[in-house]
């Protein structure tokens, strides 16, 4: 368990780095993607948010949600990932909407710093924009 501590600046240049950006996009899809057939499933992209944690658990404090809302927001989110309105989300889909979702949440940390908890061996890429940042800084 840790903290780390994120604002805009942080999230915005994870987002612009696209070498960085693109390595984790294809990271956090290849473990999501858990029959390998290459697009992300309604289940397979719940598990996905649950797993980054942008919705049960606001920015490291966990809130309750009720499981019917729950579910209506995980609906609402395929149909935003899902642009084609294929039924999957391609990598092509998921890459275009987790930045549009990071980018939204630069915006709205502005210049506020916020601190995040976290669980040992997170993969969250909120934190991975922090770990870049903190790497950015170290070799200079
Ligand atoms: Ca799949």
């Amino acid at each position: 368990m840790g903290v780390v501590i994120i604002d805009g600046t942080t999230v915005r240049s994870f987002v612009n780095d696209v070498a960085a950006f693109q390595k984790s996009v294809d990271e956090a899809f290849a473990s999501l993607d858990l029959n390998n057939d290459g697009v992300l499933s309604r289940s397979e992209l719940r598990r996905a948010f649950e797993s980054m944690r942008l919705i049960e658990s606001h920015f490291g404090v966990d809130v309750a949600t009720p499981p019917e809302e729950l579910t209506k927001l995980y609906d609402s989110i395929f149909a935003k990932f899902d642009c084609d309105k294929s039924g999957s989300v391609d990598h092509e889909e998921f890459k275009e909407e987790i930045k549009n979702i990071l980018l939204a949440i630069a915006d709205g940390l502005g210049s506020n710093p916020i601190q995040m908890a976290l669980e040992d061996g997170d993969k969250n890429l909120l934190k991975q924009a922090a770990d870049l940042e903190a790497s950015k800084i170290n070799s200079n």
